[in-house]
């Protein structure tokens, strides 16, 4: 164990922000600690092998012991929690669930970490979401949700995370804890997750350009979101955690698209302009109640944390095809 490093305990580490905030804090020379849940999780062998550097301890965001035990091997800095059910069309599936991990996990972590920290030293950085605003016109401002917007979740997913947030603020307030959250909107890239709708796209169109499959089947294709990419977004929460003093920010890219615009980007990428005879819409992937359009201000990310995303929209879409060709071209079994 190195005396000089910095130490970082990371739930959600097997989830798309996990491997990249894996990477950055690597290249930033931390000792990372990362949380696995499960007797047997299918993902470990690919973390192990992808990150030998992360050492990887069994936890779970229900088991406040085992958050604890956690606490005691890590011995973190700073701890990132970004564990949770993060799929809102699940989350009306399992809403208990969903609030047990999602909503009730982040206590359970606080209070791991206030338990522990006799210092009142790490720091804590919460995954907050866009989720928590719910897109509706009348709490909306023209240039995008802000730190002060009102929030109005529209998911069992919204209202768990909505807890998260307020549990953080308030261990800030009552513990003096350096205990923060980042309030990101949607972020993708490669190691997104296949059941969320950008990567759903992005790995159909690879197929149905190599011939393995003729069509995609989608839910409503008019909702927008403010999307950027998640490697971008993982340096905003290290920032918030080196920042002078403990504040919520907002991060995101400022612009929206439907996910008819994501289709047209992604099918352009392999030559074909008109999708529509490729995409189906089936009920299955509607939600009882939709969030409209999501939009972020990150004016103040970007002022006192000198943060800005880099990749734009049609670059996200473009990085994104073409991983998913030569992923998918990869699994072609002859
Ligand atoms: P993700 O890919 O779905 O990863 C979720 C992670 O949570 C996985 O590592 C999963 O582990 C872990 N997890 C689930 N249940 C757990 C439990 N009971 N105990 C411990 N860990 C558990 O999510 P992501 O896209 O990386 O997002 C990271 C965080 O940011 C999430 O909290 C998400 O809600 C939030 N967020 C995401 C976005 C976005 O656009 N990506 C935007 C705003 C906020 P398994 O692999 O074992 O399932
Ligand atoms: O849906 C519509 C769907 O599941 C985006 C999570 O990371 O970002 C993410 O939540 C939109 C919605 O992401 C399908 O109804 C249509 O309008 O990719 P998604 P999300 O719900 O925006 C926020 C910020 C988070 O915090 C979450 O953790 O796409 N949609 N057809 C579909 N969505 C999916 N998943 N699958 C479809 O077939």
């Amino acid at each position: 164990m190195s005396e000089t490093k910095k130490r970082a305990l990371v739930t959600g580490i097997t989830g798309q922000d996990g491997g990249h905030l894996a990477k950055l804090l690597h290249e930033k020379d931390y000792e990372i600690y990362g949380i696995i849940r499960g007797q047997h999780n299918p993902k470990r062998e690919a973390i192990v092998e992808e990150f030998p550097y992360v050492t990887l301890i069994e936890a779970d965001l229900c088991d406040q012991s085992s958050l604890i035990r956690a606490m005691e091997l890590a011995k973190p800095d700073e701890v990132y929690n970004l564990g949770a059910i993060s799929h809102v069309g699940y989350s009306f599936k399992n809403p208990q669930l969903t609030a047990d991990i999602t909503g009730k996990g982040v206590l359970n972590i606080l209070e791991a970490i206030r338990l522990t920290d006799a210092e009142n030293k790490v720091r804590f950085y919460q995954a907050s979401t866009s989720e928590m605003f719910g897109g509706l016109e009348y709490n909306r401002p023209e240039k995008g949700y802000n730190e002060d917007s009102a929030f109005h979740p529209r998911s069992p997913y919204g209202v768990a995370k909505l807890y998260g947030y307020w549990i953080t603020k308030n261990y800030r307030e009552s513990y003096n804890m350096f205990a923060v959250s980042g309030i990101l909107f949607n972020h993708e890239g490669e190691r997104r997750g296949p059941e969320f709708v950008t990567r759903k796209i992005t790995k159909a169109v690879a197929r149905i350009k190599l011939g393995l499959q003729e069509y995609i089947e989608l839910g409503d294709l008019w909702p927008k979101r403010d999307w950027g990419y998640a490697g971008d977004y993982v340096e905003g929460m290290w920032r918030m955690l080196q920042a002078d003093e403990p504040k919520d920010y907002v991060l995101a890219t400022g612009e929206t698209y439907s996910i008819e615009q994501f289709l047209d980007l992604a099918f352009k990428e392999i030559g074909i302009d008109d999708w529509h005879p490729y995409v189906k819409q089936n009920p299955a992937f509607m939600r009882p109640a939709e969030v409209d359009l999501l939009l972020g201000d990150p004016s103040k990310a970007e002022k006192e944390l000198g943060w800005k995303r880099e990749v734009d929209f049609p670059g996200l879409v473009k990085l994104m095809v073409e991983n998913d060709l030569i992923v998918e071209a990869k699994n072609i079994k002859l």
